[in-house]
């Protein structure tokens, strides 16, 4: 059978794209659950086709964005905050191989009004975000790093520390040694800084944009991806500041909700200078069609608060969204983008991440950019793709590992120049 918009055609009566509505991607019925195919990155939704990076630019990519905003993640309000800015802690770390830097980021709603007296909201109080960054101790203006930026679930100590809390899943350090000795340095802080994980909009961000006598965001205004997302954008400003990080090659990563909320970060800021998804699945870069492992049904039941309201009449449904979540990763086009996934991460749908990977390739290469260098998922023993849509999937579960941040770092450097630091086995798979 072919993906057609009813469903009922057999492979010995049409090809592939007989019967699909205008716009829509023709791709084998066994990898969506639903008829109609994929949405076109590449055909506007008035039909019109994108030929050229001007068409992209111009008309299709703001249109996409509107869509997911309107339709997933919920528009991310423009309106300014007051932030500040103070250095808790700075010293040397890793014997001497890195700087340690604590900064404390706190943000107000704006004082309105003649007198400059605070708004009627100025009651709700500010929100502070505690930003640790790893420097390599070489970095300086002359020389600057880059940076991988990735919020954290569950504080800065665990990234530095681990966890040894028997009452959650122990939790390993990052790797932050490693990056540093590649020349790279890491920024982080813990995602509930930015917005709390419940469904509860009057802690967070959100009501620093609120207006009077709202309490929570509407039909599809953002959710707590988008604070998330937003929370990275301003620490992106905070790292741009440092004249030792280097600003053209900030890569914004992160793992599951976090690599949800990395992917529309990126889509929404084009100062990042490339993308990582770790098992980001449902909302993330796996296909909604697929209804494989978790469903928009099953996400926006547990974590409403995630998304825009406005998603979860999708759930059951997901043949009428205007989008889907290969469109998310095109929006990161040219830039490099890098899908990870895990074999035993069933409820991610890898091969669904695979392919959302793979959907977005139409894009970079409009833009003058390879595409995923693969048609096929790759096995286990050789996961790796290295093309500028970058993939790889590694033995286990729902977890980033060092093996999985020592693939990001081989992708930055490929695609983003390698950078001076210590040699270190770059040839292992990813794993581990
Ligand atoms: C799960 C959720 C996933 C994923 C994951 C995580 O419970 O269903 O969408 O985001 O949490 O963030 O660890």
């Amino acid at each position: 059978m072919t993906s057609t918009d009813s469903g009922t055609g057999t492979g010995a009566e049409a090809e592939l794209g007989a019967g699909l509505p205008a716009g829509r991607l023709a791709v084998p019925e066994a990898e969506l659950s639903v008829p109609g195919g994929l949405p076109d990155p590449l055909v506007c939704a008035d039909g019109a086709p994108v030929r050229t990076p001007a068409d992209w630019w111009e008309r299709r990519r703001p249109e996409l964005l509107a869509a997911f905003e309107r339709h997933v993640y919920g528009r991310t309000p423009e309106g300014a905050v007051e932030v500040g800015a103070q250095v808790l802690a700075e010293d040397a770390a890793l014997d001497g191989r890195a700087t340690r830097v604590e900064t404390r980021l706190t943000f107000r709603r704006p004082a309105v009004g003649a007198a400059g007296a605070p708004d009627s909201q100025g009651s709700q109080g500010s929100v502070a975000a505690t930003v640790l960054t790893y420097l390599p101790a070489s970095a300086s203006a002359g020389s600057p790093a880059p940076v991988f930026l990735a919020l954290n679930f569950r504080g800065n100590d665990v990234v530095e520390n681990g966890s040894a809390d028997h009452t959650e899943p122990v939790q390993p350090p990052w790797p932050l040694a490693e990056l540093v000795d590649r020349g790279y340095g890491v920024a982080t802080a813990c995602y509930q800084d930015f917005d709390p994980d419940v469904d509860d909009f009057g802690n967070g961000v959100h009501p620093l944009f609120y207006a009077p006598g709202q309490n929570r965001p509407g039909e599809h205004e953002w959710g707590a991806l988008g604070a998330w997302a937003w929370g990275l954008s301003r620490i992106l400003d905070h790292l741009r500041e440092d004249r030792r990080v280097d600003a053209a090659r900030v890569i914004v990563a992160g793992h599951s909700r976090l690599g949800k909320a990395a992917m529309w970060a990126a889509a929404l800021d084009e100062r990042f200078a490339m993308a990582v998804s770790n098992n980001s699945g449902c909302g993330g870069v796996a296909l909604s069609r697929r209804r494989v492992g978790e469903t928009v049904e099953a996400i926006t039941s547990r974590f409403p608060h995630w998304f825009c309201p406005a998603f979860a009449a999708y759930a059951g449904r997901e043949e009428t969204l205007p989008v889907d979540q290969h469109e998310l990763v095109a929006l990161v086009a040219p830039r490099p983008a890098y899908v990870a996934s895990a074999e035993e991460d069933t409820w991610a749908d890898p091969y669904g991440e695979f392919l959302g990977a793979k959907y977005a390739s139409p894009v970079y290469e409009l833009l003058g950019a390879e595409g995923l260098a693969a048609t096929e998922q790759p096995s286990v023993d050789r996961p790796v793709v290295p093309s500028r849509v970058g993939y790889h999937i590694r033995p286990g579960g729902h977890a980033m590992t060092d093996g999985d941040w020592a693939r990001f770092a081989d992708a930055a450097d490929r695609h983003l120049g390698k950078v001076s630091g210590r040699p270190t086995d770059r040839s292992g798979p990813a794993g581990g």
